[in-house]
């Protein structure tokens, strides 16, 4: 009586699901004897095979920080190290709210639907990327967080599992460029009423929240007394014991804010005296939510870019001429020639 035994290594089929029963059944045949007992010539074993891999997902996002308006890509990296095939995988990636889809991009066998989902039957031993492209909401204001988690499940075990990165956060940048312009019109003459006008602009692009503190701020020179402040959107204050003027609000990539200021010329001031001021603002030049950029008001009509409001105190009368509509022109040209028709008609013959 002797004994032999075989050792047979075997690897085990990459995308056998688990549970799959594997049936392997050895016989042993000799023509040397006479078997009296041929039934126990084979014997068999099985066993039951176990689909696992220790597969992780990567997740990355690019640029960042990342400006309002445009572009997102993230990069969401399926690893399967092996040694089993990632069976029924799906890929979850519920995007964050200020952001809509452009495009996904998948290696071959992914099949990705709505925002955004991914799946895969088999998916083989390496590295998977895919790509989600996402348009940032134009109106997202600086220093908002856009924070994306995604989730890797498959029916293949995953020895340690919760080793996926965590969620991946995008600062959001809505860099503005502010500029101010302050015209002024109205009765230069000691005791007269004068109206500035102040344009804030946003040139963008980023859309710019209502910042911490006042935008913009203007005090009037002593000589004059302030009587009013108003301005078509957000809040103008008006402060005459201190005659400052404030003005609080957010500016769309873009918009213009028209602040009006009404003030009155000191009775005594000499005619020739030149009444000076400048507005003062601040805003987020880098986008990040909060204000580090300041600048100054500029008259329009002089050719520097920084030019205080100037008017010289004096006995004419400076009306501003309203602009004419084309039928207020039309009415003016009829005007004026009926009045030619009426000196006409009274010449002496
Ligand atoms: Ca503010
Ligand atoms: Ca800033
Ligand atoms: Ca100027």
């Amino acid at each position: 009586m002797g004994s032999a035994t075989f050792t047979l290594v075997g690897r085990v089929a990459p995308d056998l699901a688990t549970g799959t029963a594997i049936v392997n059944t050895a016989t042993l045949a000799a023509t040397t004897s006479t078997d009296p007992n041929p039934d126990n010539d084979s014997a068999t074993a099985t066993v039951t095979a176990r689909s696992e891999a220790d597969f992780q997902l990567t997740k990355t996002a690019a640029p960042e920080p990342v400006t309002a308006g445009g572009t997102l890509t993230y990069t969401l990296t399926v690893v399967n190290p092996g040694p089993s095939l990632l069976l029924a995988a799906t890929l979850t990636d519920p995007l964050p709210a200020g952001v809509t889809l452009q495009t996904v991009s998948a290696p071959p066998g992914w099949t990705c639907t709505g925002a955004v989902t991914c799946t895969h039957p088999a998916v083989p031993v390496g590295t998977h990327p895919i790509s989600i492209v996402v348009l940032v909401d134009p109106a997202l204001p600086g220093g908002s967080v856009l924070v994306n988690a995604a989730i890797l499940t498959a029916s293949t075990l995953d020895p340690v599992p919760g080793d996926a990165e965590p969620a991946v956060s995008s600062t959001v940048l809505a860099p503005a460029a502010v500029t101010a312009t302050k015209s002024v019109a109205g009765s230069f003459r000691p005791g007269g009423v004068v109206t500035y006008t102040i344009a804030l602009t946003n040139s963008g692009p980023g859309s710019q929240p209502d910042l911490a503190g006042d935008e913009l701020s203007d005090v009037l020179p002593a000589q004059l007394a302030l009587l009013t402040a108003n301005a078509d959107a957000g809040v103008a204050l008006a402060d005459p014991p201190s005659r400052t003027v404030t003005w609080n609000g957010p500016l769309a990539a873009g918009a213009t804010v028209t602040i009006t200021i009404t003030a009155r010329i000191d009775a005594l001031v000499p005619t020739g005296t030149p009444i000076v001021n400048q507005a003062t603002f601040q805003y987020d030049a880098d986008g990040d939510g909060t204000p580090e950029a300041a600048g100054v008001s500029d008259d329009p009509d002089l050719p520097g870019a920084a030019d205080p409001t100037t008017f010289e105190v004096s006995q004419e009368t400076v009306l501003e001429i309203p602009a004419l509509t084309p039928p207020g022109l039309l009415l003016l040209a009829l005007l004026l020639a009926a009045g030619t028709i009426v000196r006409l008609r009274r010449r002496p013959a």
